[in-house]
């Protein structure tokens, strides 16, 4: 089936007039569709990833759904169903979904000052309060084990001992510092189950172009049951570095604690006093995890074959799997200045 004729299957408006990449995601492809009256976002769902698209989409409806009834002034992703109603579109060259296409607004790869990333602290802590009379225990688990840190450790160690490409030998080092972090995975920690988005980098928030005012929080894909110790966590470990995530130059690579307490004063400003006291406590803790977690992702990626993660270059992984643990050291060392700036803004 032609892609056009793909696009053609969903309720849009318009005749298509063009069709080009869009965004720069790890997982799904992505597409805007424009036609003569609006303009769509597409995406190819990645269905090696998200085994169960059904449920996927259901995540996102039931999510979307409830924000656009209970906050109806708030910009919420509006998807767009089949001509026949359907949620998504299978055909042999896989699962398509479509949304309406949010303009004036950017997505930023790094934040421009610390204002960008106070805004992007701001819409995911208010998603977060937003969210919090969601029932999460009704929302599928479509990635198992997402942010389970042991077995992603598990992972990596299964990976190393196969080092199927022989790879290891050149990231023994990487692999000791995952090893030697084993003890700081807190497996007991009981907190409440929140709706969580999962991947709550800065590029996954909308700003407007003009204010620079978070807009949107976008990629609903991995909204989940989960911990909202992790969502914070991973604004923080992709946000409050001085470089992207995957700079070459590891000199450029440091944790920023300007950043972080933009992130912090945000996140209040967004989430209010819908924390508990133990959340509060552990979100130093999340970003921590957070981080060790994605650079022994990437590092296990990059023993099997890079057969997870997009890469432009063989060495692709090793270097996000070097920023993230660069990142980690700098965020162990300054634990004590991360938890003093959490409880300076705390509601
Ligand atoms: C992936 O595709 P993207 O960029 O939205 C990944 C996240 C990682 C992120 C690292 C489903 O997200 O978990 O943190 O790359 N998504 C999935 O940049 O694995
Ligand atoms: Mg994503």
């Amino acid at each position: 089936m032609e892609i056009n004729d793909i696009i053609r299957q969903f309720n849009i408006n318009g005749k298509i007039k063009s069709i080009c990449p869009l965004g720069n995601g790890h997982i799904n492809d992505t597409l805007l569709v424009t036609t003569d009256c609006e303009k769509y976002t597409f995406q190819r769902i990645n269905t090696d990833i998200f085994r169960n698209p059904d449920e996927l989409m259901e995540n996102l409806f039931a999510v979307t759904e409830y924000l656009k009834k209970h906050f109806p002034e708030d910009k919420t992703i509006n998807y767009v169903q089949t001509l026949d109603g359907k949620r998504y579109f299978r055909c042999d060259r896989g699962c398509y979904r479509m949304s309406v296409f949010i303009d004036n607004v950017i997505a930023l790869d790094g934040a421009r000052n610390a204002s960008d990333f106070y805004e992007s602290a701001v819409a995911f802590g208010n998603f977060q309060k937003k969210l919090a009379d969601f029932p999460a225990d009704t929302l599928h688990e479509t990635i198992k084990d997402f942010h389970n840190t042991a077995w992603r450790l598990e992972n990596l160690k299964k990976a190393a001992a196969a080092d199927s490409i022989k790879r290891l030998e050149g990231v023994k080092n990487e692999v000791d510092f995952c090893l030697s972090r084993e003890n700081k995975i807190d497996t007991g920690i009981k907190l409440p189950l929140r709706v969580t988005h999962n991947d709550t980098k800065l590029n996954n928030v909308l700003l407007d172009e003009k204010t620079g005012k978070g807009v949107c929080v976008i990629d609903l894909d991995t909204i989940m049951p989960g911990l909202s110790i992790n969502d914070f966590g991973d604004s923080i470990r992709f946000g409050a570095s001085t470089a992207a995530e995957d700079e070459k130059d590891l000199s450029k690579v440091h944790f920023s604690l300007e950043l972080f307490e933009a992130y912090v004063r945000g996140y209040f400003d967004g989430v209010g006093n819908a924390l508990t006291d133990d959340e509060i406590r552990l979100l130093p803790h999340g970003a921590v995890m957070m981080t060790y977690e994605c650079g022994m992702r990437f590092l296990t990626d990059y023993l099997e074959g890079d057969t997870y993660f997009k890469t432009s270059y063989p060495e692709h992984n090793l270097v996000r799997t070097r920023t993230q643990l660069r990142l980690v050291e700098e965020m162990e060392q300054n634990y004590n200045r991360m938890l003093e700036i959490v409880n300076k803004y705390r509601k």
